[in-house]
């Protein structure tokens, strides 16, 4: 390619991403009252800035090739930072690599850039292999949390096993997104841990953390479910005792396992909970959405627990890196009351979904529980078909 070329077709490029940027989001027109989804996805691979992944020097790459590129942006974490609305985003590199890097929008619904650089997240003295899903979190002690997954090979792994891993939580804290200090990981007595989130208050003094005790990697095996523990410092943290709070059951949409989201958001009548459930099909595992709440006194206290999923993939969403998914770590409760809800499609992009508070708490508090059998859906169901036929002949004679 000439230089004159070069420089023409990378105008155009930037041009381009410029104007993809830009591009404004709508809501669904038919929503299903209790939230409202939007057209385009907010983040995707192709939000990556140029400058992340092409060379733009002509002399170093005459081609104008993409040389580092950005397979997926997903699990999210999410915080509002002076007046912004910031994700945490889990960008994963085509070298299968995820890091971390903040997106910051003005609306929490399109136009999210990635600042500059990626976060630089310290290592500790066992370099992670691959960090993921941070849950970020402003606590009563005045830090930002971002508590995530590190993930290294597992150094039991039989000769010629190069894909068993461990799993663990890692802990690193900021107050401005940009300089994070790493703290040691999270120390469990159980064999692997994912989807660690730091309750955002202190109970009796004591930091809290939801966990999710796991024996393998992929299958939590005789482990699972949302664990709750407690630790008296971040620098050194040590939950030296797990109760499950919400566990994994049999035929409903978290039979095989089960994961905090975000962190609860308080509300008057008690802590609302975001939650991924996962069960086994013939086409893989399906995950989903689900919400429940627990006691404001005893946050490890599930009062109302709705039945089946909040928000299952649909449309596109079914389809990606790992299909059929959808996951969560990431929620921006606003002081009017307004929720934005960042969840990722099969491990491949973000989407936004917005709702309120009070819509979260009538559908937590009044959508009936699971029965967990066929007989008992009938007649939970019947009794809502009774009283609406009621309605609907009443409405027409
Ligand atoms: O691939 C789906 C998800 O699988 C894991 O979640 P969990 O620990 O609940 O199985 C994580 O690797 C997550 O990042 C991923 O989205």
């Amino acid at each position: 390619m000439t230089k004159e070329a070069f420089d023409k077709n990378l105008n155009q490029l930037l041009t381009d991403h410029e104007a993809f940027l830009a591009v404004r989001n709508e809501k669904v027109e038919k929503g299903n009252g209790i939230y409202d989804r939007y057209i385009n996805p907010i983040l995707t691979n192709d939000h990556a800035p140029i400058f992340w992944r092409y060379d733009l020097d002509y002399n170093s790459n005459p081609y104008l090739m993409e040389r580092i590129g950005v397979n997926a942006t997903f699990n999210a974490g999410a915080i509002e930072l002076n007046g912004k609305f910031l994700l945490v985003v889990r960008v994963e590199g085509v070298d299968r690599k995820s890091f971390f890097a903040v997106a910051e929008s003005d609306n929490g619904i399109d136009n999210f850039r990635f600042w500059d650089y990626p976060i630089t997240m310290p290592e500790t003295s066992e370099p992670d292999t691959n960090v993921y899903d941070m849950r970020v979190v402003k606590h009563e002690d005045g830090w930002i949390y971002g508590l995530f997954c590190t993930e290294r090979k597992d150094p039991n792994a039989k000769p010629g096993d190069t894909s068993s891993a461990v799993a663990q939580c890692g802990i690193a804290r900021t107050k401005d997104m940009v300089k994070w200090d790493r703290l040691p990981d999270l120390i469990t007595y159980s064999g692997q841990q994912r989807n660690v989130v730091l309750h955002p208050e202190f109970i009796n003094g004591k930091y809290a953390l939801y966990t999710r005790p796991q024996d393998g990697f992929i299958d939590t095996g005789s482990g699972g479910g949302i664990g709750f523990g407690f630790t008296d410092s971040m620098e050194k943290a040590e939950v030296k005792e797990e109760v499950i709070v919400d566990n994994k059951l049999y035929h409903t949409i978290k039979e095989v396992k089960n994961g905090q989201g975000p962190a609860p958001i308080k509300t008057q009548k008690g802590w609302l909970h975001l939650a991924h459930g996962v069960r086994n099909t013939a086409a893989g595992l399906r995950y989903v959405l689900y919400m429940f709440m627990t006691s404001l006194e005893d946050p490890a206290k599930v009062i109302h627990a709705p039945a089946g999923h909040f928000i299952a993939p649909k449309g596109i969403e079914r389809i990606g890196d790992v299909s059929n998914v959808v996951f969560v770590n990431g929620w921006i409760s606003k002081e009017n009351g307004d929720v934005f809800i960042y969840y990722a499609s099969s491990d491949t992009r973000m989407h936004v979904v917005t709702t309120t508070v009070d819509k979260l708490l009538d559908y937590v508090m009044n959508t009936p529980e699971d029965e967990l059998r066929s007989a008992a859906s009938v007649e939970t169901r019947n009794k809502l078909i009774a009283k609406n036929l009621e309605i609907l002949n009443k409405a027409k004679n």
